[in-house]
């Protein structure tokens, strides 16, 4: 553990029960009848830079770890390289964000009147901060998100001059980087700010950004899918999730809430996956938000990565229409096989840096039982879960059997009607603003320099390890 957090008991939210949680020793600088979110910010910067400088000065030259030549030709495993202060994957235990587990979540983030699942303006919250919002500082949220929702006009153009086959992701980091007109990033650098500013324009274009995402992605869905019709106008009294149904077309209250848990659950997966890192290196050049997490969009529109939850669905509607309805362990066994014996990957199976199920499988899955448990899909799913690892192992290859976030997360969705697979990425990619700019803010704040390693040529490697 860090030494510089504690262990503190606090109860955050009225209706909530007091747990034990982590602090980032942070909260003496944020009162709970403050929900400015930016004046916190300001005070606790400075104590933050402090810390990193003082650590800097007593650790600066302690080493943490040796490379190997796999290393460099393996993705980069394992290798500590970078900082990320918002959330740290554990290979056994899955996700923390900023120390809470994700039923740590559920318990303590606030939710909407009469809902459980959390809010994800909560977690946003909580990313930033690293406390748990008050239900007044979560609404402030919610007001600020839904004020700056509106798109210029000419993103809206945009969006609805693209062709009915730009795929939904290529679509959507289009717009995001065209929103870039309105960066006050981008204004204030060329105008020559002062670089101890540059968070606080960070900050706007961050909070600007979330905001208009579920406007941007409800646009596009109703393009693709529902005839071009309007999404109607933002209402400042609901949350941001339930602004997104409500544009998207969903009456059911219950999408809504799988959308807080979907919204709060696919944010953060600390810093070394693609999405978040596309982000933090092309912000690290001092790209606007708008920019770097576009970028970070076409990274997360890769079949390995958010694109998966897309390839999930396809599979299983492959499956069924191959297979039919009732399906025995058998014939599973042998579809997983001939999807292995081409040369394909499983999707939805094996992680980077997990060993374990993941728990944004689990919750999903707890969400499934509670409120689908007859969904003959969500009964395949399940099936899946019992024959997948077993296949994996024996195949001998994936060093993590089990089932990642983007295996269950389809089900969920095609069960409320949204069964447009092609778009489950942009949904994730809502989601992952919140990590990636919480980050993005931070970077800034901290003045994280430019990213730059240092590659190898095989020849230069070689000659480093006295290879012959
Ligand atoms: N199905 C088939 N083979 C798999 C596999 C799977 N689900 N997972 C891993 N493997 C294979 C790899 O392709 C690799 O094969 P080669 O040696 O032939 O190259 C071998 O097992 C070793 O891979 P690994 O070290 O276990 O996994 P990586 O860290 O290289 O890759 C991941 C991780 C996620 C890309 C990989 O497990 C995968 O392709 N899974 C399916 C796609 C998927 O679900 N992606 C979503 C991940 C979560 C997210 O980012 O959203």
């Amino acid at each position: 553990m860090s030494m510089f957090r504690t262990v503190t008991a606090r109860l955050y939210a009225p209706t909530k029960p007091l747990i034990p949680r982590f602090s980032n020793g942070l909260r003496k600088y944020a009162t709970q009848s403050q929900t400015d979110l930016k004046e916190i910010l300001a005070a606790m910067i400075p104590v933050k830079q402090e810390e990193i400088k003082s650590f800097r000065s007593q650790h600066g030259a302690s080493k943490i770890g040796d490379i190997q030549v796999d290393q460099l030709y393996g993705g980069m495993r394992g290798m500590k390289s970078m900082i990320c202060e918002t959330s740290v994957l554990d290979p056994e235990e899955g996700i923390r964000f900023r120390g809470l587990s994700i039923p740590e979540c559920q318990k303590v983030l606030p939710t909407a009147q009469g809902g459980e699942e959390p809010l994800p303006e909560g977690l946003f919250w909580l990313l930033v901060t690293g406390e748990v919002p008050t239900q007044a500082q979560a609404e402030w949220l919610s007001r600020q998100w839904a004020d700056r929702a509106d798109l210029p006009s000419h993103v809206v153009t945009m969006l609805d001059n693209f062709p009915g086959n730009l795929h939904p992701m290529s679509q959507f980091s289009a717009a995001i980087s065209a929103l870039n007109s309105e960066s006050m990033f981008a204004k204030k650098y060329a105008e020559g700010v002062h670089k101890s500013k540059y968070w606080e324009f960070a900050y706007e274009d961050s909070m600007d950004l979330i905001a208009k995402l579920p406007t941007v992605a409800a646009k596009i869905y109703r393009n693709l899918y529902r005839d071009g019709s309007s999404i109607g106008a933002i209402d400042p009294e609901k949350d941001w999730s339930a602004n997104f149904t409500s544009m998207l077309g969903y009456e059911e209250p219950m999408f809504t809430e799988l959308m807080r848990l979907y919204l709060t659950i696919h944010s953060d997966h600390e810093g070394g996956n693609v999405s978040a890192h596309t982000c933090h290196l092309v912000g690290s050049a001092l790209s606007d938000p708008y920019l770097s997490f576009a970028a970070a969009m076409n990274g997360l529109a890769g079949p390995l990565h958010g694109l998966a939850n897309q390839e999930v669905l396809v599979w299983l509607t492959k499956l069924q229409e191959d297979l039919g309805g009732e399906v025995s362990d058998e014939q599973l066994r042998d579809f997983i096989w001939n999807t292995l014996k081409g040369g394909q990957v499983v999707p939805g199976y094996g992680h980077a840096v997990l060993r374990k199920t993941d728990p944004r499988y689990t919750c999903q899955r707890e969400f499934a039982l509670k409120h689908l448990p007859d969904d003959p899909m969500f009964k395949l799913v399940s099936q899946l879960y019992k024959i997948v690892p077993g296949v994996l192992l024996e195949q001998g290859k994936a060093k993590n059997p089990w089932p990642n976030v983007d295996a269950h997360s389809g089900v969920l969705l095609q069960y409320y009607g949204c069964k447009e697979m092609q778009y489950y990425t942009v949904l994730f990619g809502v989601s992952r603003a919140l990590g990636c700019l919480a980050s993005y803010i931070w970077s800034r704040a901290l003045g994280l320099p430019l990213e730059r390693p240092k590659s190898m040529s095989t020849e230069g490697l070689k000659k480093l390890v006295g290879a012959q």
